[in-house]
């Protein structure tokens, strides 16, 4: 079976992580990856969080599976001259460098349009054209600029970061929309065009449902919030702890063993459908009779009360029985997995979602696999490259001689 994007030539100059993200799922679906790096030093993850002394670290292996390595100084003048060849050579070149840095190298927007007309020439930068545009930025600094900090935490706390990347990986998701949008219009138009995506834009992209929230509080107050009625709204979408964010009340709620597991969670939603059924396995078919209970709108003021008494019931079960109970009775809910649940989920590696890899410096190790799925173009997850490891080869591909190599090599361009 071939790979979807089999043939496709991608210039990576990606480094950190949103960057890296995209070449990935470009490569996981088939795209030949050529990673540039800086000679003696490349991308900074390689030796950033390193777990054993020497050997690239799981943050820098975890990103960049599937890519080839070539160093080359791409600011040398014999450097220059094999970049441009590899900017004939390629599809799509990206970049996540700080505003201006391919400019400074001599490689504006122009430049590359000149050499590869049909070029796609993709970027992730922290903030779009404005008052932010020259700031580097990294992963929180996006969740705080992007909305999702301010919406995020406990009530009356402090505004919360989250654990799941979403200014680095979800920019690196969009930005990889955007290349197979561009090649997908070159096929019509020949052309190659710029693809840029901003962290604060990808961020609030994802925060859209906070930003209807901020609307709907000109008409009053956000009734599924844990504020209503007896909180105070403000003038901003405001912090909601757990709640679902949908129309349908949901909340974590503790399980059995709960003392010492700190995942001894679950995640109930008490979707209107499935109330009845809930209320029942609770204890609580009174519920189902009383005015005050079995309406949603009756419901509202009261889902404190509400989700404690559910809370009562789920402290008897594990997370996993409470799972057992509720999902036949299309009760929504989820428990909360730990990183080491998830890593020994059989499951998860039968689907290919996490899969182990080899690596001949640091020996197994675990990575996230390609969470979209072709059926006809199955990703085949492969080990990141060591630093330059596929320099030489590169070369000759682009058409360097065997002296020409040499010569780049002892200039110390590669
Ligand atoms: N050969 C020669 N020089 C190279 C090179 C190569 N192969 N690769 C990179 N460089 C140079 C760059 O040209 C740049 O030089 P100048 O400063 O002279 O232009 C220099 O290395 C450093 O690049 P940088 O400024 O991008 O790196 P940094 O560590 O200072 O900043 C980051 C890192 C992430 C803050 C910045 O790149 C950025 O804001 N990127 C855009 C937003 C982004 O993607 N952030 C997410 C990162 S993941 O959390």
């Amino acid at each position: 079976m071939s790979k979807a994007l089999e043939g496709v030539k991608i210039l990576d100059m990606t480094h950190v992580q949103s960057g890296p993200t995209c070449t990935q799922l470009l490569a996981w679906f088939g795209a030949d990856c050529i990673k540039v790096e800086r000679p003696g030093v490349g991308d900074a993850t390689r030796g950033q969080l390193q777990d054993i002394p020497d050997v690239d670290s799981l943050y820098f292996t975890m990103l960049n599976g599937n890519k080839r390595s070539l160093t080359l100084n791409t600011k040398s003048d014999d450097g220059k001259a094999i970049f441009t060849k590899l900017i004939e050579h390629c599809d799509v070149m990206v970049e996540n460098f700080a505003p201006g840095a391919l400019d400074r190298m001599g490689f504006t927007w122009e430049r590359i349009q000149e050499i590869n007309p049909r070029m796609i020439y993709a970027s992730v930068k922290g903030f779009g054209p404005g008052p932010y545009e020259d700031c580097k930025v990294y992963e929180n600094v996006a969740q705080c600029t992007g909305g999702s900090a301010s919406t995020t935490g406990e009530i009356g706390s402090v505004p919360l970061v989250t654990g799941a990347q979403i200014g680095d990986s979800g920019t690196g998701l969009h930005l990889a929309l955007g290349i197979v949008t561009a090649l997908f219009h070159r096929t019509v138009s020949g052309k190659g065009q710029r693809v840029t995506c901003a962290m604060q834009d990808g961020v609030l992209n994802l925060c859209r449902v906070k930003l209807r929230d901020q609307q709907r509080l000109a008409h009053g107050p956000l009734t599924e919030y844990p504020q209503y009625p007896n909180g105070e709204f403000g003038e901003a979408a405001p912090r909601a702890g757990n709640a679902s964010g949908g129309g349908q009340p949901g909340w974590i709620v503790k399980c059995k063993g709960w003392e010492t597991d700190p995942d001894a969670y679950i995640y109930v939603i008490t979707q209107a459908a499935a109330f009845a059924g809930l209320a029942k396995a609770i204890g609580h078919e009174d519920w189902l009779e009383d005015p005050e209970w079995n309406t949603p709108a009756a419901r509202l003021p009261r889902l404190e009360q509400m989700f404690d008494e559910i809370e009562k019931w789920t402290m008897t079960k594990n997370k996993f029985e409470v799972m057992d109970i509720l999902n036949p009775l299309n009760v929504p809910c989820g428990p909360i997995l730990s990183m080491k649940e998830l890593a020994e989920e059989p499951s998860l590696r039968d689907t290919g979602t996490i899969v182990e890899v080899d690596h001949p410096e640091r020996g197994k190790y675990l990575t996230v696999g390609n969470p979209v799925k072709l059926s006809d173009s199955p990703a085949d997850v492969a080990r990141s490259p060591l630093l330059g490891e596929h320099t030489d080869e590169i070369l000759r591909e682009i058409g360097l001689s065997a002296d020409d190599i040499a010569a780049s090599k002892s200039a110390g361009a590669v």
